[in-house]
């Protein structure tokens, strides 16, 4: 008796629960593409042994602030959105989620206005966006707060989901990725995370110390080779960046190299001196044996509206291909993704989570969004 009751229960319960997970896995085959993509780059950027357990400091002596490199502990860690926004989910996901917990009235869209402008998602998008999400939600009469919730999650990957967010590579030449961006945005952290991930991936990859206006940069650079199994040219100090960056291109097409990778220094100061010395970087890089094919500012996540202006400087004076955003770890200020793809029309196409070697992961509008709002 007491079997057949355990039976008549457990029966009902295993078909309710197969046939959740049918549909759970059927909505989320897009997002274990997209996650186990993501698996693969951390599973690939597992740092390499030699010296990863040193910390900056016994490298370079007299270190600078700007400079550090978590030890290997830290840095094998996976990094993925959800874990590492902290942060940016605070601002955003509460505030969406306490927006819809009450009855939805006009007060309603504009407590949700406010929080979207307050984490830099820009007005103008947000206007578009609050303004869609209140038009399907009176058209479908949507109350349900994870419906709404999820609606507005969508309309946010849609607002991202035309920019072409490859890295190119050259058919003919060798291969030059340029970094460029102000002083402690995290251009040499993320030359070491993006050495690491395209060596793993098999490619030859060697490091221009483009940054010859301290010592310290060179070696803070070396040591990121060292890390990455990257090879690496350099110059004295205050020596010429463009023919640092020369040197390196006719040494990668001498070693069969793919793929260079260049660093420059990030002084703002004078926008003219700044204008010329990319400028001749890069037009020295194209009459050497490469092909200059990324041109990749970086920004700080944390820096917010400031690094939207910075970002306005450096594409007028150079011809910026992509963003990389840094420290979005510890930014609450997520939404400035919106503001530099609407307002400057440049792609994000990596983003740091962090220090370590593997904390940098490609931008992926649908999972970003899932875990910045939901
Ligand atoms: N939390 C966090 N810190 C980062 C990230 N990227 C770089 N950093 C840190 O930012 C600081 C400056 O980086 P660095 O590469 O020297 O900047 P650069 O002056 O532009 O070359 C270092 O302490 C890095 O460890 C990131 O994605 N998250
Ligand atoms: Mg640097």
């Amino acid at each position: 008796m007491t079997e057949l009751i355990i039976l008549l229960i457990a029966i009902p319960v295993v078909l309710l629960v197969a046939g959740f997970g049918f549909l759970r896995s059927r909505a989320s085959s897009r997002k274990s593409e997209v996650r186990s993509q993501i698996k693969d780059l951390r599973a690939q950027s597992e740092p390499a042994p030699i010296n990863a357990a040193r910390s900056v400091e016994e490298d370079i002596s007299g270190g600078d602030a700007e400079v550090g490199v978590q030890d290997e502990a830290e840095s094998s860690k996976p990094a993925s959105f959800r874990e590492r926004l902290s942060k940016a989910r605070a601002g955003l996901s509460q505030a969406v989620g306490s927006v819809f917990s009450s009855d939805i009235s006009d007060e309603t869209w504009e407590t949700l206005e406010e929080a979207l402008i307050r984490s830099d998602v820009g007005i103008g998008t947000t206007t578009t966006m609050v303004s869609q999400l209140k038009k399907d939600a009176e058209a479908n009469s949507i109350t349900d707060p994870a419906e709404l919730q999820a609606r507005l999650a969508e309309l946010m990957a849609e607002e991202l989901a035309d920019s072409d967010r490859t890295l190119k590579s050259s058919t003919d030449a060798t291969t030059v990725w340029m970094f460029v961006g102000v002083n402690g945005v995290g251009k040499t952290t993320t030359i070491g995370k993006i050495a690491n991930a395209e060596i793993q991936q098999g490619s030859k990859v060697l490091l221009a110390a483009g940054d010859t206006f301290r010592a310290a940069a060179a070696e803070q650079l070396g040591m990121w080779a060292d890390r990455s199994g990257a090879g690496i040219v350099k110059g004295g100090e205050g020596s010429d960046p463009a023919s640092v960056v020369f040197d390196a291109i006719e040494a990668a097409t001498a070693r069969g190299a793919d793929l260079v990778l260049a660093d420059t220094a990030g002084r703002l100061q004078n926008k003219s001196n700044l204008m010329d010395e990319l400028s001749k970087i890069s037009r020295v890089a194209q009459k050497a044996s490469g092909e200059v094919t990324e041109v990749l500012l970086v920004l700080d996540a944390t820096t917010g509206q400031n690094g939207l202006s910075q970002a306005k400087v450096f594409s007028e004076v150079v011809g910026v291909t992509g963003v990389v955003l840094t420290k979005l770890d510890g930014s609450a200020k997520g939404g400035i993704v919106f503001a530099i793809e609407s307002e400057l029309g440049i792609p994000v196409k990596m983003v740091g989570l962090g220090e370590g070697i593997s904390d940098l992961v490609p931008f992926e509008p649908a999972e970003f969004v899932e875990a910045l709002v939901s």
